[in-house]
């Protein structure tokens, strides 16, 4: 019995942690720091830091925020996190907050996205919807033309879920989006994506990047922040849900325990003593 307790147990945090999660970061750096160098991050190209802003940026339904989160717009550095590379469908999650589109234009430009080294995937873009708020977009490659949403107002934190699909021909990788998918899904089965695209730009190999881009003061907004990353292979390994409490764990396992004792106990009641 007491093996079958923990082996119950065991699975329950298999689970839990999410199998095919590549990377979480709740971005547990000190407030006013730099991102790069930070745990594996990485800086590329030159300019201003993404910086460690203190707080978390929290959705309901999802898993609990932790740590801090980072902040950047305009122009600067790009920090990555390299991870294993993977040659099947990659998805991506993180809570946005724009707060400020400083003189972003109506063209926009890519803020995040994966990447197979400097070679962007799946890239989220962001432009002015010109009435001073704005729209998200995704397309395949940086070069491919982004498809758009609808309009958003600033100052309100987003879950923005995305993800690569590699098809066995050239030109068939798909790109899509998700814009705070309804909570019920969270961990389940993907809902239809808001936005897909395939139509143009060349098919990657493989992924194994996964940058913030400062592009210019007229491409990204002036300042973002962005909270809660999560790199995996399936639509729950970024969407997952609170775990059960402590408390409730505890009281779960003690109600197993006492069921067992007692079906032990009657079944030794119901036992003929031994001579
Ligand atoms: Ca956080
Ligand atoms: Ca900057
Ligand atoms: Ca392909």
């Amino acid at each position: 019995m007491k093996r079958k307790v923990i082996i119950l147990m065991f699975a329950a945090a298999a689970w839990q942690s999410g199998a095919g999660l590549i990377w979480y970061d709740g971005f547990d750096y000190s407030p006013g720091s730099s991102l790069g160098g930070q745990g594996t991050w990485v800086n590329s190209n030159s300019g201003d830091e993404v910086t460690v802003a203190a707080g978390n940026l929290s959705v309901g339904g999802l898993a609990p925020a932790t740590g801090n989160m980072v902040t950047y717009g305009g122009a600067g550095i790009d920090p990555y996190v390299p991870f294993a590379a993977q040659s099947a469908a990659t998805w991506y999650s993180f809570v946005l907050k724009a707060t400020d589109l400083g003189s972003l234009n109506t063209s926009g430009g890519y803020f995040a996205g994966l990447a197979n080294g400097g070679s962007y995937a799946a890239p989220v873009w962001l432009r002015s919807d010109g009435s001073g708020g704005f729209q998200i977009g995704i397309s395949k490659r940086s070069d491919s033309g982004a498809v758009w949403s609808s309009s958003y107002a600033v100052n309100s934190p987003m879950l923005i879920v995305g993800n690569y699909v590699f098809n066995p021909n050239s030109a068939d990788d798909i790109a899509s989006l998700w814009i705070n998918p309804d909570s019920s899904t969270f961990s389940g089965t993907a809902p239809l994506p808001a936005l897909t695209t395939g139509a143009t730009g060349t098919d990657l190999s493989s992924l194994n990047r996964f940058y913030l881009r400062q592009d210019s003061a007229s491409t990204t907004p002036s300042v973002l922040y962005l909270d809660e990353l999560r790199i995996g292979q399936s639509w729950g390994d970024v969407t997952p849900v609170p775990e059960p409490s402590t408390c409730g764990m505890i009281a779960g396992v003690f109600l197993f325990g006492l069921v067992a004792l007692r079906s032990w106990r009657s079944r030794r009641r119901a036992a003929p003593d031994a001579i």
